[in-house]
């Protein structure tokens, strides 16, 4: 089965906890307004019983969006929310594992910090719909974060990558400019978006800067 391609344009990652009082789907329908084109729900924190709770919300606020739900890890969950797609990685399930529990018509996504990570993927010609490549720069957003890789490990691996990537750690309005130039086919942001005062404009600042970057 074909999968339509997703727009990556602007990847929205969700943090439950950071979104605070502005609250989750809030958060998510605004920054949708803005301009996102892809919505994953992140919760590391929530029991899966919180998390399948927790998407059926995301899931109910962005229909009639047409704007595609992602889940992260928790790809045993993914039918039960009722979203499109996992992203898993490294150190989560295999990728032969996750696709064959998603089944062919679900999207797939896999993090990648560096070359070797993806040539792995390359050579295993996993069924792949895309790749977070990252962290970029420094972030706070994720506990056990690896080591940033900068601007040219990002181009190292969209440079020899079959499957579209996103950047993604530290990435913000300022810094997104730069980024289409690096050969990713958008950017993914957590903090840039969640808790700021105004996820709509935040949004909309980050998209204008996608496409008005070279
Ligand atoms: N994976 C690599 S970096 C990161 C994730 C989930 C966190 C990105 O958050 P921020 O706030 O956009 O740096
Ligand atoms: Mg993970």
């Amino acid at each position: 089965m074909t999968r339509t391609p997703l727009d990556l344009r602007l990847y929205l990652v969700t943090d439950t906890d950071m979104c605070g009082d502005h609250g989750l789907v809030r958060t998510v329908r605004e920054a949708v307004s803005g301009g996102v084109t892809v919505v994953q729900l992140r919760d590391p924190d929530a029991s899966d019983d919180e998390l399948v709770a927790l998407g059926m919300l995301v899931r109910k606020g962005l229909e009639g969006t047409g704007i595609p739900l992602i889940v992260n890890d928790r790809v045993h969950l993914v039918k039960q929310i009722g979203a499109d797609g996992a992203h898993i990685g490294q150190d989560d399930l295999p990728v032969p594992e996750a696709r064959s529990i998603l089944g062919s018509s679900a999207y797939l996504g896999l993090s990648v910090h560096n070359h070797e990570q993806l040539m792995t993927a390359r050579e295993n010609d996993w069924d792949l719909d895309y790749l977070g490549v990252g962290p970029v720069w420094r972030t706070t957003s994720k506990a056990d974060a690896e080591a940033p890789i900068g601007v040219s490990g990002l181009k190292a691996v969209a440079s020899d990558s079959p499957w579209p990537c996103v950047a993604i750690g530290g990435v913000n309005a300022r810094r997104t400019g730069g980024l289409s130039a690096s050969g990713v086919a958008g950017v993914a942001v957590i903090s840039a978006i969640c808790g700021q005062p105004d996820p709509e404009t935040a949004a909309f600042a980050l998209r204008a800067a996608w496409e008005e970057s070279p």
